[in-house]
């Protein structure tokens, strides 16, 4: 198998990306494993793949390290808008793009001819349990529940913005032994599709500092949607206004949720090198 890709990050959390309307995968499950390995491989959180779409400019898939794929990203998209406006697929600065979990339509937007972020409006965050999805007694929202693993109680949040979030608020976030507790939630029963688990210490009502460990990942330096879960959360237990900063190992990003319902999340995509890869 043979393919070429582009590699990118947002805030260092970083993806093989695949312009399928000209390359071909055989097994995106295996290859996405592979690639990602970075040692046997390129190295990377994630495989993506554009695609043809009927009902918007493009569609995209991403697998996770793991070869898990996932309903819906962030980082990701935000990179995909600058890979398909600057690869000529498109001339659009305002692009609809179709996941599993619906559309999201990221926005480039320039300061006098460079690019100065990507503004990203990832639809509306989804908090009933079923549509988390997370077990839970009765289907209104699970906000600041606590959860007991081993010896330890958790007060979650749970949020789904595409793909499920559940989010923790501490008050030294560097405390948190990640690797350790982060496999622990993230493979709890109560979540039927795993979960991305969030660590948060509130700085003030317009800065959260969050760490991530990923479903089908593990430790990333960013997550996009998981920024804009943790800023839902915050929101939601009076620990933050509507709009804030993130604060993420990797980097900032400006997360607003919107009377329209909708979460925006502003920030960078970048293009490390590109390769061809083979086997
Ligand atoms: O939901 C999941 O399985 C995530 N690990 C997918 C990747 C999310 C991403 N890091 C983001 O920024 O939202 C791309």
């Amino acid at each position: 198998m043979e393919f070429k890709f582009s590699k990118w990050h947002g805030l260092g959390n970083d993806f093989v990306i695949v312009n399928g309307f000209t390359e071909k995968i055989d097994d995106y499950k295996t290859t996405a494993i592979k690639v990602c390995d970075r040692h046997f491989g390129v190295g990377a959180d994630g495989l993506v793949l554009i695609i043809p779409s009927d009902i918007a400019d493009f569609r995209m898939r991403i697998f996770n390290s793991d070869g898990s794929e996932a309903e819906m990203c962030g980082n990701v998209t935000r990179c995909v808008a600058r890979f398909v406006y600057e690869g000529g697929l498109t001339e659009k600065t305002k692009i609809t793009i179709e996941t599993q979990a619906g559309l999201i339509r990221p926005e480039l937007i320039f300061d006098n001819g460079s690019l100065k972020t990507v503004r990203v409006d990832m639809g509306e965050p989804r908090l009933k349990p079923s549509e988390v999805p997370v077990l839970s007694e009765s289907d209104s929202p699970v906000i600041n529940t606590p959860l007991s693993i081993d010896e330890s109680t958790f007060h979650i949040t749970c949020v789904s913005m595409g793909n499920p979030h559940c989010i923790t608020f501490v008050n030294d976030v560097d405390a948190i032994n990640l690797s350790e507790v982060g496999p622990l939630i993230e493979t709890n029963s109560i979540f039927p599709r795993k979960t991305n688990v969030e660590f948060v210490e509130v700085i003030d009502p317009k800065t959260l500092k969050m760490r991530v460990w990923e479903r089908g990942a593990g430790i990333t330096l960013a997550c996009g949607t998981g920024a804009c879960a943790t800023l839902v959360a915050a929101a939601m237990n009076g620990k933050a206004d509507k709009a804030a900063t993130v604060k993420l190992d990797g980097g900032d990003l400006f997360i607003e949720w919107c009377n329209d319902n909708h979460v925006y999340m502003s920030g960078p995509a970048a293009e490390v090198f590109r390769g061809h890869y083979r086997e």
